[in-house]
Parts: structure tokens; sequence; C-alpha cells
């Protein structure tokens, strides 16, 4: 609760402290899920519902921010070989990181090398860095209703080229219908590669898995 309310309130001082606390009862993924996840979301309720102004919701994403980087190193982590490749984005036009930042901790923590390509990314550059790598997968994470747009834009684009990378999507904009939906291109076809709707980074991790296998 305590950590909760530092989130909400944008209070970043002693959050690490705290989160050392709560390692103490719960495992690294229990903290994450059941008690930063839900602070986040408290966050965007209230500003959905008009009590908080934006410059408050960007200084508790700082909040959050720091206790995942404290968080990360908790998490198990896979050494050694990489079990595969994956090209991580933001769509392009879409600032909202925090969600990518955890896929890619919890890709990079179970042995698979992540390229990550940060926010705001144009189609164009995340299929060129997939051809570059040669990676297993593309994931994209989009939390706007506009930008989400992108996602399907990507698979027709790649589709165009000739490419059949699988796509991977995620972010509060979307959902499992959308998923299904981006599958099929312009003409009614389906996008050979595959797209893969993920709730969480867990489940962003589990089809990550399951290409890899
Ligand atoms: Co904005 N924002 N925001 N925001 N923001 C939302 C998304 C919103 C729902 C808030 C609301 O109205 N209730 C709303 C979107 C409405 C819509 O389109 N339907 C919104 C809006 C409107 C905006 C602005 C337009 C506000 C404005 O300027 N008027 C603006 C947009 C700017 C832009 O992008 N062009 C804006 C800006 C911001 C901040 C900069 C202040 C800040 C972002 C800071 C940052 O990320 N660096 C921010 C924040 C923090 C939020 C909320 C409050 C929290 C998002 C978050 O980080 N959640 C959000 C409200 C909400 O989502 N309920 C909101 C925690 C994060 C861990 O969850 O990203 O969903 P999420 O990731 C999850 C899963 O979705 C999944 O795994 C993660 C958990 O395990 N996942 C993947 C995500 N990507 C994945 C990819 C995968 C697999 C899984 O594979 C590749």
């Amino acid at each position: 609760e305590r950590i909760h309310l530092q989130i909400l309130h944008r209070r970043p001082e002693g959050i690490e402290a705290l989160l050392d606390e709560a390692l103490t009862r719960r495992s690294a993924v229990d903290v994450l899920n059941s008690v930063l996840l839900p602070a986040m979301k408290d966050v965007g309720d209230r500003f959905g519902a008009g009590e908080l102004i934006l410059p408050f919701v960007l200084q508790s994403a700082e909040v959050m921010k720091r206790a995942v980087a404290h968080l990360e190193r908790f998490l198990d982590r896979v050494e050694g070989v990489t079990k595969g490749k994956v090209v991580l984005a933001t769509v392009y036009g879409d600032v909202h990181d925090i969600g990518k930042n955890l896929v890619k901790t919890i890709l990079a923590n179970n042995g698979y090398t992540v390229f990550d390509l940060g926010k705001q990314v144009p189609v164009a550059t995340v299929i060129e860095k997939a051809v570059e790598v040669g990676a297993d997968a593309i994931g994209l994470s989009a939390l706007l209703v506009s930008t989400s747009k992108q996602m399907p834009y990507c698979v027709e684009e790649l589709a165009r080229r000739g490419l059949e990378f699988p796509v991977i999507i995620g972010g509060a904009a979307i959902n499992r219908r959308f998923g299904y939906r981006a599958h099929f291109l312009q003409d009614g076809s389906a996008y050979p590669g595959g797209v893969f709707y993920a709730r969480d980074a867990f489940e962003g991790l589990e089809i990550v898995e399951a290409l890899a296998s």
C-alpha cells in the first residue's frame, strides 16, 4: 500500500527501501504484478476520470520507472547463449514506453537478445532493423487508440515487402480481437508470419518461447 501511494503521489524518495522490504516477503514478479502495475493503473484511471493532470501522470510514471529499474536485478535471469532475437519498439506517434521497457526486461532476463528501438518508431525503421539482425520476432507496443493503427500498417508493409516476421503486439489500446483482425491483410488473406496479441509482458514471453521452440 505504501508503494502504491508513493507512485500515486509522485514520491520517488525511499521507493527502493520499500521495495526491498516487500521483497523480503514476496517475489519480484509478484511485487511487479500485484503492486506496481495496479498502482500505475490507478494513476491512469484517475487521469481518465479527470482527477489528475498530465504532469502528475508523468511524475508518477517516473517513480514507476525507478521502481521497475530497482526490481530488474531481482527478476530471474537466464544466462548463456541467446535463445532468439526480438526487435522491440513503441509505435510511431506514441511516447508510452513503460510497458515496452517491461517487456524488454522480461525477455532479456529470459535469454533473448532484444533490440530496443525506443518510442515513436516509424514502421520502416522497425522492419529495416528486423531484416538487419535477422529477428525471430518483432514486438510492438501502442497505448493510444490512434497509434495502434501503426500495428496493422506494419503487418501490411511486411507483407508488401514479402517478409514473414512474426509480430507480437501489446499495450493498453488493444485487445485480443484487435490482434485477430490485425492478422488479416487488406486483400483478406492472412499474414503468413502471424500476429500475436500479448495481454502482458509475461504472455509476451510465452509467445516468444512458443515461436522459438
Ligand atoms: Co498517457 N494515456 N497519454 N501518458 N497514459 C493512457 C494510455 C490513457 C489510457 C490514459 C487515460 O485517458 N485513461 C490515454 C489513452 C486513451 C486512448 O487512446 N484510448 C492516454 C493519453 C490520452 C495520453 C495523451 C494523449 C495525453 C495528452 O497529451 N492529452 C499523451 C499521449 C502522448 C503520445 O504518446 N503522443 C499521453 C502521455 C502520457 C505520459 C507521457 C504523461 C505518460 C507516459 C510516460 C512513459 O511511458 N514514459 C503517460 C502514462 C503514464 C499513461 C498511463 C497512465 C499509464 C501507462 C503505463 O505506463 N501503464 C495510461 C493509462 C493506462 O494505461 N491505464 C495512459 C503501465 C504499463 C506497464 O502498462 O503499457 O499497458 P502497459 O503495458 C503492459 C501491457 O499492455 C503489456 O505488458 C505490460 C505489462 O506487463 N504490453 C505488451 C505493452 N506493450 C507490450 C508489447 C508486447 C507485449 C506486451 O509485445 C511486444
